[in-house]
């Protein structure tokens, strides 16, 4: 863009209270960054020297342009989590799926445009396990003359949750890859990038959230974490949950909020007591019993006038396996479904779907213990391609991938019963094809194969709507009577419940290649990915967009 259009659009942002701006532009810097803020002073990767990395502020409607500059040794993308992408799948992120790498020394800028949704999203990089640092929030603010659907808060406040290594995890993931082991877990937890004064990983007395006693602040959470699901609380205080995932849901009260790796979460905040410093913690969930500490991340929250000297109020952190608190917490969650807001839950469903998730072992040869784990939709461990999925899509270049994804297991077991005597998985690089606007309905289903665990589930390029969930194994016959079709939760990521299974229904009506998959990263990295491919319908506005002209090469 030409420089003195660039000061333009700048000028027309500083006055967006007055303009409506309609073209956000921001540049990334991917850079070696010293940090002295948690545990060591080892150099970690970031956008722009921050950690966590800077907030992109849009409207609804806006044409957002990130220039992403790589100054480091890694291949690296930026996935923008939640963003709808219509017919713009060149600017989704997911490496060798929608782009090849930007390599080191590359630019590559992103544009997309953000349409039909509004509330707290998020951007990390989506290559290797480098979103543990290179992440940050992504707020999108409704349109002018759309205020929320709630009373407004007087101020509003980022909370990032993540998952802190005090050693170099690019190093640490390539070599627990190559023998075959599970990287090990992190370190700590931090909230806005730090741990609080815990004695295993020092940080600098942790954030501080500063409130006036009388004012209401919207929190919007993100759990940026890697592969844990988190507890969220504020000691002394309750939350009201207006929005999920950008979508707006009926405000509901509670004392912990529940959170998965890639869901984020706006909750009101009321700072209703006089006076005082209140715990704020975000601990992890694990359905199944693990013997590892319950560690927390901590910050306070701080009331205007109170003397430092005064003690902290602590909240009581929920046990590691409180299942029912997850469980309260995903069950209180509906769609706003208003006029303006209406859940648009397909009801005709042109697919139904069940894919089966879990983990498996295969033989490999340079292995340690002669094999690795391997995770798997319908038995199939994801294989990544040379070129780009969504290039090899839109040029028909054959060789890359098959839409032969099988749409139901194979071989049905009980799912949830013993486990099968075989582990192995197949491997293969298999999408899944839908016509433009059809209907899916896909029930994800947990397995016990080496252990059942809880798999938040993000689907890419589209929201979906949940409108099931059950223990043990999914029932074709009794199970779809208890469906909400009414106001089920809209969403991009979605935990499916150890040991049993989610229903999800949506919308084919964004032409590309998107795709799917767990949002724990140690299962991310054994093949828990799939993709589906969504035809173009009639004409230009029902297909992709032509690549842009500065898209990185393989
Ligand atoms: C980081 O710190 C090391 C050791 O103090 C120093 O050699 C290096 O130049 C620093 N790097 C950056 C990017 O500031
Ligand atoms: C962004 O993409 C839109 C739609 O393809 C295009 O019209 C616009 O020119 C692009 N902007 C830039 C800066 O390339
Ligand atoms: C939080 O809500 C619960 C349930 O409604 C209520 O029992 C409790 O007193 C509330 N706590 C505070 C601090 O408002
Ligand atoms: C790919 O194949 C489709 C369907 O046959 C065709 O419409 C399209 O023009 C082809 N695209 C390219 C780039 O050749
Ligand atoms: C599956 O296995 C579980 C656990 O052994 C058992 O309770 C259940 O009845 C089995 N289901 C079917 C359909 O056989
Ligand atoms: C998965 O695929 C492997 C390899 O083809 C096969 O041996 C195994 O029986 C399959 N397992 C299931 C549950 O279908
Ligand atoms: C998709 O299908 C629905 C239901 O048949 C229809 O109402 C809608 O107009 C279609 N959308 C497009 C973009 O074709
Ligand atoms: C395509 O979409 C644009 C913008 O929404 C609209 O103005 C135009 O009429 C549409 N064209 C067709 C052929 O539907
Ligand atoms: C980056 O990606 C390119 C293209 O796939 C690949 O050839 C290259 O080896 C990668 N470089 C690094 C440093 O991983
Ligand atoms: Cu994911």
């Amino acid at each position: 863009m030409a420089s003195w259009l660039r000061v333009l659009v700048i000028l027309a942002c500083l006055f967006s209270s007055l303009v409506e701006c309609k073209i956000r532009i921001y540049k990334f810097n991917v850079m070696e960054t010293n940090t002295t803020r948690v545990c060591t002073t080892k150099p970690i990767i970031t956008v722009n020297g921050l950690f966590p990395g800077p907030t992109i502020f849009a409207n609804e409607d806006d044409n957002v342009l990130v220039k992403v500059v790589n100054q480091v040794q890694y291949n690296v993308t930026i996935h923008w989590h939640g963003i709808k992408q219509i017919r713009s799948g060149w600017a989704d992120g997911p490496a060798f799926v929608t782009q090849c790498p930007i390599q080191p020394g590359q630019s590559y800028v992103y544009n997309f445009t953000i349409m039909d949704q509004r509330g707290t999203l998020w951007w990390h990089a989506h290559i290797g396990w480098l979103r543990a640092t290179v992440h940050g929030a992504l707020v999108i603010q409704p349109k002018v003359g759309f205020p929320y659907p709630f009373p407004s808060p007087d101020n509003e406040v980022v909370i990032i949750l993540a998952e802190w290594w005090k050693s170099d995890i690019e190093a640490l993931i390539s070599s627990a890859m190559k023998i075959g082991i599970v990287p090990q877990a992190s370190d700590a937890y931090t909230i806005n990038g730090q741990s609080g004064p815990v004695s295993y990983c020092y940080s600098e007395g942790g954030f501080s959230l500063s409130v006036e006693p009388g004012k209401k602040y919207m929190l919007r959470i993100i759990n940026a974490a890697l592969n844990e699901e988190l507890f969220f609380k504020i000691a002394g205080h309750n939350l009201t949950i207006v929005e999920v995932d950008a979508t707006y849901v009926k405000p509901f009260k509670t004392d912990t909020v529940f959170i998965t790796p890639g869901q984020t979460t706006n909750a009101i905040l009321e700072a209703n007591l006089a006076t005082g410093k209140y715990l704020m913690t975000a601990s992890p969930f694990m359905a199944e019993p693990v013997p590892i500490d319950t560690l927390a991340a901590t910050a306070t929250v701080h009331y205007s006038g109170t003397e430092s000297s005064v003690s902290t109020t602590l909240a009581d952190i929920p046990p590691r396996n409180a299942t029912p608190l997850a469980t309260a917490f995903v069950n209180s969650l509906k769609s706003l479904n208003s006029e303006k807001y209406p859940a648009k839950v397909p009801l005709k469903i042109d697919h139904s779907l069940l894919f089966t998730i879990g983990l498996g072992i295969n033989p490999c040869a340079n292995c340690i213990h002669g094999t690795r784990l391997a995770a798997y939709f319908n038995n199939v461990s994801f294989i990544a391609p040379k070129i780009a999925l969504l290039n090899a899509h839109f040029f028909n270049t054959s060789g890359v991938f098959t839409d032969d994804f099988p749409g139901n297991p194979i071989i049905p077991y009980n799912y949830t019963g013993i486990q099968p005597k075989n582990l192995r998985t197949m491997e293969g690089t298999r999408l899944y094809r839908l016509a433009f606007n059809s209907t899916v309905q896909l029930i994800l289903q947990d397995t016990v194969m080496i252990t059942p665990e809880n798999h938040p589930i993000h689907l890419h390029g589209m929201n979906f709507f949940v409108v099931g969930k059950g223990l043990g194994n999914f029932d074709p016959e009794k199970d779809p009577d208890n469906f909400n079709l009414v106001d089920p939760v809209e969403r991009n990521t979605v935990g499916v419940p150890s040991g049993g299974w989610v229903a999800i229904r949506f919308r084919a009506d964004n032409p590309g290649v998107w795709f799917m998959h767990c949002h724990l990263e140690s299962h991310t990295i054994v093949g828990l990915e799939m993709a589906f491919v969504v035809d173009n319908g009639q004409g230009p506005n029902q297909s992709v967009q032509p690549p842009p002209t500065d898209l990185p090469s393989c």
